[in-house]
């Protein structure tokens, strides 16, 4: 998979609507989101954090500041430094939120709750959980989290990337 398919996929997944645009107002449910299914209040300090950043980030993404994000507009911005800089922070808190217990790592329950707040696709949660999963011991950390979004983002075509964002993984030309 190219770069330019990587940001298609996420776009998709950013453009909750399908409009073809990812308004403001899509780009700030997400983290509203991932609050409602983890039960977590809209003034707990995490979700207050995760907002913040969310801001920060659309306001990095939304360079003619009309209040939407094109796919040219995102794939112009997207890469290793913006995932570094805006995105990681962004994502992390997001993690944050979906670790209950706060032990700085996922298990297949708390993924599941977070892919799905997110508009990931729902039907493949336990393949990309296992793509993730490397060693297997039924955990994912907020490292291999965030490294396995960065591989795709930047297009070195991870295979734990592609299954975090993608239908599976058969369905995907190589
Ligand atoms: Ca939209
Ligand atoms: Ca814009
Ligand atoms: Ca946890």
């Amino acid at each position: 998979m190219d770069q330019t398919a990587a940001h298609r996929l996420v776009f998709a997944m950013l453009d909750a609507d399908g409009d073809g645009t990812v308004s403001r107002e899509e780009y700030m449910a997400r983290t509203r989101n991932v609050a409602l299914a983890m039960g977590l209040k809209e003034d707990d300090q995490l979700v207050i954090t995760a907002r913040t950043l969310g801001e920060r980030a659309w306001a990095s993404m939304d360079a003619d500041r009309d209040g939407k994000m094109t796919f040219d507009e995102y794939t112009a911005w997207a890469g290793a430094e913006a995932f570094d800089t805006v995105c990681a922070p962004v994502l992390g808190a997001l993690f944050d939120l979906a670790d209950a217990d706060q032990d700085g790592a996922l298990d297949l329950c708390e993924f599941t709750a977070l892919r799905t707040a997110l508009n990931n696709p729902a039907t493949n949660a336990e393949a990309a959980f296992a793509a993730l999963d490397t060693n297997g011991d039924g955990r994912i950390s907020r490292d291999d989290y965030l490294a396995s979004i960065r591989a795709h983002v930047v297009g070195e075509g991870s295979p734990m990337g592609r299954a975090l964002y993608s239908r599976p993984l058969s369905d995907i030309p190589a």
